[in-house]
């Protein structure tokens, strides 16, 4: 396994085997069988309307892994891409794996504070951007900052206009590469509690069982239109089950530029869409403008919603709303999802978030001390099972606060079990905070905002939102004149944070609550600011 990665113990890995989780196979047949066993049909559809067949894909993929081999790209280096919902993003996810490169993948809201440490903690040997994001932001600048700040990355290749970078590369293919499937396949990021990026390492084996498996408890088939809405780099829209269990069910996948309604309905009508993912937010909006929009979403059969917690209200009208039925899905990049079931009870698919795909999928809900707390009370999920990582790439030290000494994974989600196995999320222990779906570790914000020079000291809490679940308050502790919000933001972008990490409230303190240990009571700001 690469170095840097924590494979499984042989016992456990020798019955994910044996109880045929792990298939031996490599993750690109997903796309290689398709196009053996159906190669006429539509695999792929972008925003325009242009149109792949499996039979095109594959061979768009084949000719991108030739061009990354002859670029000079091995087996096992790893490439950061960053590229939006466009179809040269899933060519490319299987040209990779065709070339036995491993792809990084980085969210297009991404900037340069987190895609150099990003480059730099992979080693990347390229980066992949396409060149604006079509709302005037030009990743060829990142680009430049990246090329002169981490010496490993040889090559900028871009999807549009290439500047002085490179187009993506082609090639007549030549024979494949032969991967080990209990390899890594890819690295996803983690939401993050730290300072630093942390990498996911998915190996080509646990991931083609996360898709096809997804697939399957979705109710994935050949007739499936699936619309890729959130960001397609992110585990939901990519393999959970995504735009990989629509491949893996021989469907199509349908890209989205964008999941505002009305991107989103338009193309639900003119490719007959019948599933989609997305977050809570999102369906709240969706099911607001159903209201008054007039594009018909009578295809649509499933909406799938996670990343954070819908609340049982919005829940309950999914279905009145959009015309659909509701599948609540808990997951995360690190492994472990859960999933309501087509036939739940609908008392199920309202109040909670789902229970796991695996049956070999270990869940222990433990006390601050970690201890099991007794059936149906709550507390902190950690896991383990055969598409749960068992610790992050390079990251050793992190590695032994994250895992249990026995493997597993601690979530830093505070859950209850229902009898039937359904967990209902109640909140976390992990100091990260969940806007909307997207994860803003709040000491890596603390850690930018203690650069400012009026900051003396920083802590970073949700506060509840009704639309977005939580969103960013800043304490600050200053020195002199307190900066404004809109000072503190400037400063932020100029850092090169990602606009969704930057806080939408700041708040000026003479000094910040203490813990009876005398650290900084997180738990007494945020009732603060709640209240
Ligand atoms: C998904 O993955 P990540 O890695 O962006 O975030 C994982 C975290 C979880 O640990 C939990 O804190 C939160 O996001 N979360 C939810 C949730 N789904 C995720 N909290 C409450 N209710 C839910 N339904 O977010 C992700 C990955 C694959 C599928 C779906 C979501």
């Amino acid at each position: 396994m690469l170095d840097g990665c924590v494979p499984w113990p042989g016992e456990l890995a020798e019955r994910y085997r044996a109880e045929g989780y792990w298939s031996g196979r490599p993750l690109d047949v997903l796309l290689s069988e398709g196009a053996r066993q159906h190669p006429s049909r539509t695999a792929l559809v972008d925003a325009d309307g242009s149109r792949w067949t499996y039979a095109e894909l594959d061979e768009w993929a084949s000719r991108l892994a030739a061009g990354l081999a002859e670029t000079g790209l091995r087996p096992g280096e790893r490439v950061v891409v960053q590229l939006p919902n466009v179809p040269e993003f899933v060519a490319l996810f299987f040209g990779f794996l065709r070339a036995g490169v491993l792809p990084v993948l980085a969210l297009p809201a991404h900037r340069e504070s987190e895609i150099v440490p990003l480059c730099e903690l992979s080693e990347a040997a390229a980066y992949v951007i396409a060149d604006s994001d079509g709302a005037g932001y030009d990743y060829r600048e990142l680009a430049r900052t990246v090329g002169e700040a981490v010496p490993s990355v040889r090559h900028v290749f871009v999807v549009g206009e290439p500047a002085e970078f490179r187009p993506l590369p082609s090639a007549s293919p030549g024979p494949p590469v032969s991967v080990d499937p209990s390899d890594v396949a890819l690295f996803l990021l983690s939401g993050g509690t730290t300072g630093t990026p942390k990498l996911i390492p998915r190996t080509h084996q646990d991931y083609l069982y996360n898709a096809r498996a997804s697939a399957a408890v979705s109710g994935f088939s050949a007739d499936t239109r699936y619309l890729v809405a959130l960001p397609a780099a992110h585990n939901f829209a990519l393999a959970s089950p995504g735009l990989l269990g629509a491949v893996a069910a021989g469907g199509t996948v349908v890209l989205a530029p964008d999941p505002s309604a009305d991107t989103a309905f338009e193309l639900i009508e003119r490719e007959r869409v019948t599933v989609t993912a997305v977050v809570p937010p999102v369906a709240l909006l969706w099911m607001d403008a159903a209201g008054f929009m007039d594009e018909d979403l009578s295809s649509l059969r499933l909406l799938q919603v996670g990343g954070a917690k819908l609340s049982a209200e919005p829940a309950s009208r999914v279905r009145s709303a959009l015309g659909c039925d509701l599948q609540q899905v808990f997951g995360m990049a690190e492994g472990l999802l859960n999933f309501t079931r087509l036939d739940d009870p609908d008392e199920l698919k309202i109040t909670t978030q789902g229970r796991p795909l695996c049956p070999a999928d270990e869940v222990l809900v433990v006390n601050p001390e970690g201890d099991p707390v007794a059936p149906g009370e709550s507390g902190e999920l950690l896991t383990r099972g055969p598409y749960t990582l068992r610790g992050y790439f390079r990251a050793e030290q992190h590695n032994a606060r994250s895992f249990t000494p026995d493997g597993f994974y601690r979530s830093g989600d505070v859950v209850r079990v229902l009898p039937s196995g359904h967990l209902v999320v109640e909140g976390r222990v992990k100091d990260q905070i969940n806007r909307g779906g997207e994860k803003i570790p709040a000491e890596e914000l603390e850690n930018h905002l203690l650069a400012h020079p009026a900051v003396h000291d920083a802590a970073v809490v949700g506060m509840p939102d009704e639309v977005m679940g939580e969103r960013t308050c800043a304490f600050l502790v200053v020195r002199g004149e307190a900066p404004t919000l809109r000072e503190v933001t400037a400063f932020l972008r100029e850092r090169g944070v990602a606009a969704y990490k930057l806080p939408d409230r700041l708040e000026v303190l003479d000094g910040f609550p203490l813990t009876k240990v005398g650290k900084v009571s997180k738990v007494a700001l945020a009732q603060r600011i709640a209240g």
